[in-house]
């Protein structure tokens, strides 16, 4: 290398310092620290090591970028703008504004070029191994000699706040059992998070960490060392049997006056030390927002390079549809997401005279079902295949080629490979919903993520990114409530449905019986504006004559003529409950309409009028019966209403029907509640006068 491209190299680092800090000045709020630490490996990946086209930033073998630093994202939004990604310099001067394609954090969806919404620490680097997981299913699936479609590789820029977070450690831990060579970490190591220094609380020996799980680590002494970056990444590159790590010792805040403090992580600089750092830098301008021609020109040379990667693709790929032309269909199919034709065929139909079956496994066999249709199916269980019933029977386990254990116990069978589509997260819940996450961020696949509903709790971080992004995955949560009996409280979910309602944009539905289960199946495969949790029973539950539509959220299961006197609305195994309870209820002269009412976020989302046909405005006397908190309930059974629920207390050790009475639910008690509503109710008219007591 000249001296002088020596120099323009430095320059064009400088100007992605420059750019960012004057972002974050410019806002008078975000992260100065990060960028100017870690620009030049910044420079390194989006000007010389990743395969991309920021003219077609959703180009399917891109290599993919995660930001899971995302506290950092001025750094990355200044990389995306010089490197010319559709980010006009305007939306750089809007970072964090409202409506601006830079929000605080990096947001997919937002901004062109942002791989994943990141900024709670250590997810970014668990969905980049899903991604990476994804890379090598789709290769394993769809590459055939001397045709390599799919051929990228993931990379991650980690700080040491992700490296201090679970979901990290146990993502890389799985990264490294599967071998995932494809996947490359950058961790800008600098000694400081936002509190202070990190040795005040992390002295791993990240090193030997990693290298047990089974990566390759490298280690970078100086960050600003180009030329020893690029041979690490070479070497990364090189390591092809492992998931490499490259530690990084940078230094935050560089070439600012806070250099090397905890005060740079987070603080815009103030104007002043702004231009300091401009000068310390020897950058050509202490103007706000002066981006050098030379390294803009040279950093633009990204637009020429991605095009004649894409087209070089593009070619190959033509090549590839004469060879294999249906494949060629299959992959673009799977790639724009949509289902083959016939995929939900074979889904089974229940009969009210079959015997009662869980739902977990009718969930089991529709998605048995499902899976044989819709080959870009693939998930997996935290170690819990058996109890959840979600194993694809002879579609193979994804495990590494070359891994050859001495003993394969609960191999779902089929190939052992990257074709495999049974992932087997071990007992690893979070990072088994942030890869799933991953999965479908990369498109090509459809992710499925299975454990006990309790547990849901140790993926909630997740979920919540999923919905917040949008993305299609299909979380299966079974042993729904204390229904599940002996195992007691600790398993038994209490709050957990209405915790996750809460999240905006999950859809989650508790079906009342196999029916409703397939039903359920039907919006997961179907729904495309977040994910899907299905929450099913460990306990037999009776086959319905279920007539409604589960996409419709809730519908009348069991009605009589006229206005009736009372609504019994459930949901799950309670369904079934309030219909022993309407039986009772009609013995005592009361009409109940039931109603089943499996997803709250559907039923919302119908027309009023469909809503009001389905829980009469008119009809105040109201009872909801769902193990689980009311929390929520109030808005379907109103202020007369009540509900039959847990309240302030948590689930109990015994058989089903033991815990299941001492609880409250019986069809005995579920009628009791909805006579005392409809007396309650009646005596109030009376008192103001309204109708006769
Ligand atoms: C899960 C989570 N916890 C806490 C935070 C708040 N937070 C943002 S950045 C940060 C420190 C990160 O340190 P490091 O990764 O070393 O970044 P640096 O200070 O070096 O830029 C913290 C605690 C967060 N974003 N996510
Ligand atoms: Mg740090």
């Amino acid at each position: 290398m000249t001296e002088a491209s020596a120099r323009l190299e430095r320059l064009c680092i400088d100007t992605i310092r420059a750019l960012a800090i004057d972002m974050v000045q410019n806002a008078n709020s975000g992260h100065p620290g990060l960028p100017l630490g870690a620009a030049p490996v910044g420079y390194l990946l989006f000007a010389r090591t990743l395969k991309h086209n920021p003219a077609n930033p959703r180009w399917p073998d891109r290599d993919r970028f995660v930001l899971s630093a995302g506290h950092g994202s001025a750094l990355l939004y200044s990389l995306l703008h010089l490197t010319g990604y559709d980010l006009p310099l305007d939306e750089l001067k809007r970072f964090r504004q409202w409506g601006s394609e830079t929000p605080g954090h990096p947001e997919f969806g937002d901004t062109p070029g942002v791989e994943v919404t990141t900024g709670p620490l250590g997810q970014g680097l668990a969905a980049s191994v899903g991604m990476a997981i994804a890379e090598r299913h789709l290769a394993a699936r769809f590459n055939r000699p001397r045709h390599a479609v799919v051929d990228h590789r993931t990379y991650v820029l980690a700080g040491d706040g992700d490296l201090m977070e679970g979901v990290a450690h146990e993502a890389a831990s799985l990264a490294g059992h599967l071998r995932l060579g494809r996947l490359v970490c950058f961790y800008d190591s600098n000694h400081i998070s936002l509190a202070g220094a990190t040795a005040l609380a992390f002295t791993d020996d990240v090193k030997r960490v990693f290298e047990g799980y089974g990566w390759h680590v490298q280690s970078v002494q100086d960050g600003n060392d180009l030329a020893a970056l690029a041979r690490a990444t070479d070497a990364a590159k090189a390591a092809a049997d492992r998931p490499s790590l490259v530690v990084i010792r940078s230094e935050i805040g560089y070439a600012s006056p806070k250099q090397g403090t905890f005060g740079v992580h987070g603080s815009p600089l103030g104007v002043e030390q702004v231009k300091a750092t401009k000068r310390a830098l020897g950058y050509p301008s202490e103007e706000p927002f002066f981006l050098p021609e030379q390294a803009v020109t040279c950093l633009r040379g990204a637009v020429s390079r991605g095009k004649a990667a894409e087209a070089d693709w593009r070619s190959r790929f033509e090549a590839y549809k004469r060879d294999h032309p249906d494949l060629a269909a299959e992959f673009e199919r799977v790639m724009r997401g949509e289902l083959p034709a016939g995929w939900d065929a074979d889904i089974p139909a229940f009969s009210a005279s079959d015997k009662p079956i869980a739902t977990r496994a009718a969930g089991g066999r529709v998605e048995s079902a499902i899976a044989a249709r819709v080959p870009e199916l693939v998930g997996g269980s935290a170690d819990l295949n058996p109890s959840t019933d979600t194993a694809i029977k002879g579609a193979g386990d994804f495990e590494s080629p070359e891994f050859s254990p001495p003993d394969r116990q609960g191999a779902v069978g089929g190939e052992w490979s990257y074709a495999g589509r049974n992932l087997h997260y071990g007992v690893r819940e979070h990072a088994m919903a942030a890869i799933s996450s991953g999965l479908a961020l990369h498109a090509g696949v459809i992710p499925f993520a299975a454990t006990f509903f309790t547990f849901s709790d140790y993926m909630r971080p997740a979920i919540r990114l999923a919905a917040l992004m949008r993305l299609h995955v299909v979380y299966v949560f079974t042993h729904d409530s204390i229904g599940l009996g002996e195992d007691g409280p600790t398993h038994q979910p209490v709050e957990q449905a209405a915790a996750l309602r809460a999240i905006p944009r999950l859809t989650v539905i508790r079906p009342a019986d196999a029916n409703e289960t397939a039903g359920a199946w039907r919006v997961a495969m179907t729904h495309r504006d977040g994910p899907v949790a299905l929450v099913l029973t460990r306990q037999a539950l009776p086959v319905l004559a279920v007539k409604g539509d589960v996409a419709h959220g809730g519908y009348v299961l069991a009605d009589g003529e006229g206005r009736p006197d009372v609504l019994l609305i459930a949901t799950g195994s309670e369904v079934s409950l309030a219909l022993e309870a309407r039986a009772i209820l009609a013995e005592r002269g009361l009409r109940a309409r039931v109603v089943s009412l499996p997803s709250w976020s559907l039923f919302d989302a119908q027309p009023r009028e469909y809503r009001d046909s389905v829980l009469p405005p008119d009809v105040l006397a109201r009872v909801a019966i769902e193990a689980g908190v009311p929390l929520g309930w109030e808005r379907y059974v109103g202020p007369a209403g009540a509900v039959v629920g847990i309240e302030n207390r948590f689930g109990a050790s015994a058989p089903l029907k033991v815990v299941m009475e001492h609880y409250g639910f019986t069809a005995a008690n579920v009628a009791q509640r909805a006579i005392e509503v409809v007396e309650g109710l009646a005596a109030r008219l009376a008192a103001l006068g309204l109708r006769k007591a």
